[in-house]
């Protein structure tokens, strides 16, 4: 005797929620814009002739969107039941289905503009989830069956039965729980995003990159970097969602008189800004770890001469409110360079995700000894006296950033027209400056490339350069030379533990 429909398709329901749950705190924990259910709505909105929509709006207002995700909801339960009573005949026909209703998703995932990669984790855990959930409740199920058809008086039926029940149990409880978590996790995200539009920071101004800094070359990327581009480093797997009137810095330690301030005694202090050149010390040479912008905030050498740091302090050991850590030499907070408690990147109040409400900013250092995000608390001391979040794991104590450059134009493996080729990309040394920028073809004879204008020595500088091709295979190599005179070392090291160096060099073919 086959075990009732009933139950496998309750199975499927069960099953496809936990899903569903599980895939819902998933994009509110990676913060994706676009969870899948609500992609697929838009979708589905998108898809509408003009006329149902209108339709729509007139009579169900401005309730027509929860109306959809609410329909949406109510045909997956429909097809979950389905999925679970296929499921009945072959396990893997639910799983197909499973498979296809991912597919969907996904696909409305990937065809809203701007997706990247992690938007379809959430895709992910959901097919995960019901692929591995589904293969329990149809595992518990059969033994019922089994137990049922045989006359085997040492198995209870009673027994199995319960053991699906159990099941089903659990994994409703389980889509209450993940469910629950996820309504937390997006209910945070979304008041922290809610106070972040309603701030009006009258001081910051809009950032005007300069005309000059640009080399007008297709495939150089712009010399502003726009926040949504700007890459994202950090250990925070959820981001902090802290309010600005949460939000307060305390600067004690080895100081005369400990500080503590809060959002609105920082913003109404004298406000500087800057473009500011941010790169992480794991970024590989030719990488894109890397970003420049106009940032505004708080000079933090008044503020630490205010609090007034002793005789034999080096360091400042920096926490988030998540607890990472990082030391920052102290002269580099104290001296005439723009260190800065930045609230506003590109003129706009700090991205939840770079660092809301406040983050650090230091040129010259790499983000890993310097740029802390959500920085809530400034502990003046020797660097001799702890160990922060990557020195205890074996990165360098202290982080300048390197000499580097990059090419951007040909990219790797290209093929261009023999002739004149147009070289092009960028080279930095935040904190001292870039004097010049040289390339060389197939190894031959360095020669200078011209340079952009840029507004101080904390940002990178774009260059281009021409070389004369043949036919055939090339590569070329790019080196800058800081404002000090040094030029930067073609010696190739790993990122590990303090920043990589060497030559960036592309290999491209010319026809
Ligand atoms: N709170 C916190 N701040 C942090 C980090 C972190 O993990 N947590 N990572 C640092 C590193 S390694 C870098 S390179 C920069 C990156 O800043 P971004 O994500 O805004 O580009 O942030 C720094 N600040
Ligand atoms: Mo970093």
């Amino acid at each position: 005797m086959r075990t009732s429909r009933r139950w496998w398709s309750l199975a499927g329901i069960v099953v496809g929620a936990l899903g569903l749950a599980a895939s819902y705190l998933a994009a509110a924990l990676l913060h994706v814009r676009e969870s899948p259910v609500v992609a697929v709505a838009e979708g589905v909105t998108a898809l509408t002739p003009g006329f149902i929509a209108e339709w729509a709006i007139q009579n169900l207002g401005t309730s027509d969107k929860s109306a959809l995700v609410i329909g949406i909801l109510v045909i997956l339960g429909l097809l979950f039941a389905l999925l679970g009573v296929l499921g009945r005949r072959q396990w893997w026909w639910a799983s197909l289905g499973f498979v296809v209703l991912a597919v969907v998703g996904g696909v409305a995932v990937a065809a809203k503009p701007g997706t990247t990669g992690t938007d379809l984790v959430p895709v992910f855990v959901g097919l995960f989830v019901w692929l591995g959930a589904f293969a329990l409740c149809a595992q518990a199920l059969r033994r019922w069956e089994v137990v049922e058809e045989s006359d085997d008086l040492g198995h209870d039926p009673a027994h199995t039965r319960r053991g699906f029940f159990v099941l089903v149990g659990v994994l409703a409880a389980g889509t209450a729980v993940v469910g629950g978590l996820g309504r937390i996790a997006s209910g945070a995200r979304e008041k922290v995003e809610h106070s972040r539009r309603l701030l009006r920071l009258e001081k910051v101004t809009e950032p005007k990159p300069p005309a000059a800094a640009r080399v007008d070359v297709p495939g150089v990327p712009p010399w502003q970097t726009p926040a949504e581009d700007f890459y994202l480093i950090d250990t925070a797997f959820i981001k902090p969602t802290l309010e600005p009137v949460e939000w307060e810095l305390r600067i004690h330690g080895m100081v005369e008189r400990e500080i503590t301030l809060s959002y609105d005694d920082l913003v109404s202090r004298e406000i500087t800004e800057d473009w500011i050149t941010l790169n992480c010390v794991s970024n590989e040479v030719g990488g894109n770890l890397i970003g420049n912008a106009w940032w505004s905030g708080v000079r933090l050498a008044g503020i630490i001469a205010e609090a007034g740091p002793k005789e034999g302090a080096d360091a400042v050991l920096q926490t988030s409110v998540d607890g990472w850590t990082c030391g920052t030499p102290l002269a580099a907070l104290t001296d005439d360079r723009n260190a800065m408690l930045a609230v506003a990147m590109n003129g706009e109040p700090l991205p939840v995700e770079h660092g809301f409400p406040v983050r650090t900013i230091v040129p010259g250092l790499y983000g890993y000894v310097s740029a802390c995000k959500w920085v809530v608390d400034m502990e003046v001391t020797r660097f001799e006296d702890f160990d922060a979040y990557w020195t205890q794991k074996g990165w360098s104590e202290m982080g300048p950033v390197k000499l580097s450059s990059r090419i951007d134009v040909p990219t790797q493996g290209s093929g261009v027209d023999a002739g004149t080729v147009v070289v092009a990309g960028t080279a930095w040394h935040q904190n001292t400056g870039i004097e010049t920028v040289e390339v060389s073809l197939d190894g031959g004879a360095w020669t200078p490339a011209t340079l952009a204008e840029v507004p101080s020595m904390d940002t990178w500088v774009q260059w281009r350069a021409e070389v004369d091709v043949d036919a055939g295979d090339h590569s070329v190599r790019v080196r800058a030379t800081n404002r000090d005179g040094e030029v930067q070392t073609g010696v190739e090291t790993g990122v590990l533990p303090d920043g990589a160096t060497g030559w960036h060099t592309v290999g491209f073919s010319a026809s």
